[in-house]
């Protein structure tokens, strides 16, 4: 069914791109030996100052509505928008990322270790993607966490109906009132998002006003509390539209990982939480350097969002 969002079409962005590579069409090989005659294609730095203000500003006015915003891209909001993303590609979706470097927490398997774990049947999820993987039986291992987060991102970001606003954070939710005039309850409609960095000195600076993505789903995949983790879900403390957050518990990897897959879900109308952001709200334990459940929370995220647009 076609949605709000997407009733204008995604702009296509390649084929002006495709047109302008084939004058200077010339392969790697090409150059071997060939450095003295070597030049770059000449370009006026307006060009570049266009290239990237007209594609960004683009995508902020064609995401101001968006149909669904990942709030997040670590290992969970990152699977979220991969299932989302492939399985509709008629869905506006919008990723807001606090960090310059997507990716949260999964760049290493732990303590600075490269290899990642996951236990099996998140192997699926890999398989999927096209991670390669050693079985060990009852968990599998990808040989660099970077290579399942460099991967599953590529993929994401090649997706048109996906864009990236990194160094951008969500620093409050839009809301409406609830349904059939429940004075106590209320319903997510998108997010309000600022600079990072601005967002970073509302103390020290005055009248910094922040900038909104409308959507009637978003998905909120902050990781657990810290500086900025577990956003959502504390505002939602804040607005008194929960009591208050059970707190991650300690570590317990069996009892963690399926706790948190089978718990992800719409905590309050519009607004779905996944990974270790649920943690604090329903008090599970961690799971710590096991990567399977925030792949798989990403997939049931992705399946709860998917109920309010396959009506
Ligand atoms: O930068 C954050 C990170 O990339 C981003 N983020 C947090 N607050 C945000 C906000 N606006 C926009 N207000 C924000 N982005 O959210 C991302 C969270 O990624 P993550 O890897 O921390 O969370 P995850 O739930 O996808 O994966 C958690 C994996 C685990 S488990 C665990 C343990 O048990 O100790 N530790 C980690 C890192």
């Amino acid at each position: 069914s076609p949605t709000l969002a997407t009733a204008t079409p995604v702009a296509s962005k390649q084929a002006s791109h495709d047109g302008a590579v084939k004058k200077h069409d010339v392969s790697v090989a090409d150059m071997h030996g060939n450095w003295d005659a070597f030049r770059f294609a000449p370009i006026r730095e307006s060009q570049v100052s266009r290239a990237m203000t007209r594609r960004y500003f683009a995508d902020l006015d064609a995401h101001a509505e968006s149909d669904v915003v990942i709030v997040g891209a670590g290992s969970c909001g990152l699977s979220t928008a991969y299932v989302l993303a492939s399985r509709r590609p008629d869905l506006r979706i919008a990723i807001v990322e606090a960090s310059v470097s997507p990716g949260g927490g999964a760049w290493l398997g732990g303590q600075l270790f490269s290899a990642m774990v996951m236990r099996k049947p998140a192997d699926a999820f890999l398989r999927e993607v096209g991670v390669p993987y050693e079985d060990e039986g009852n968990y599998v291992v990808v040989k660099h966490a970077a290579l399942f987060t460099s991967t599953l991102l590529s993929k994401v970001l090649a997706m048109p109906n996906v864009k990236l606003f990194n160094a951008t954070c969500v620093e409050d939710l839009i809301t409406r009132p609830g349904e059939d005039g429940d004075e106590e309850g209320i319903r997510v409609a998108g997010v309000v998002t600022n600079w990072t960095l601005v967002s970073m000195h509302h103390d020290d600076q005055s009248c910094m006003d922040p900038n909104t993505i409308n959507a009637p789903v978003v998905i909120s995949t902050t990781g657990h509390d810290g500086p900025m983790g577990a956003f959502c879900v504390k505002r939602l403390v804040s607005m008194q539209r929960i009591e208050k957050l059970g707190g991650m518990r300690g570590l317990d990897m069996n009892a963690a990982e399926d706790a948190i897959v089978k718990n992800t879900r719409e905590i309050v109308p519009g607004l779905i939480v996944g990974g270790m952001e649920l943690s604090e709200v329903d008090g599970a334990n961690r799971m710590g350097p096991t990567f399977g459940a925030m792949a798989l929370s990403g997939v049931k995220a992705a399946e709860e969002a998917l109920k309010v647009f396959d009506l």
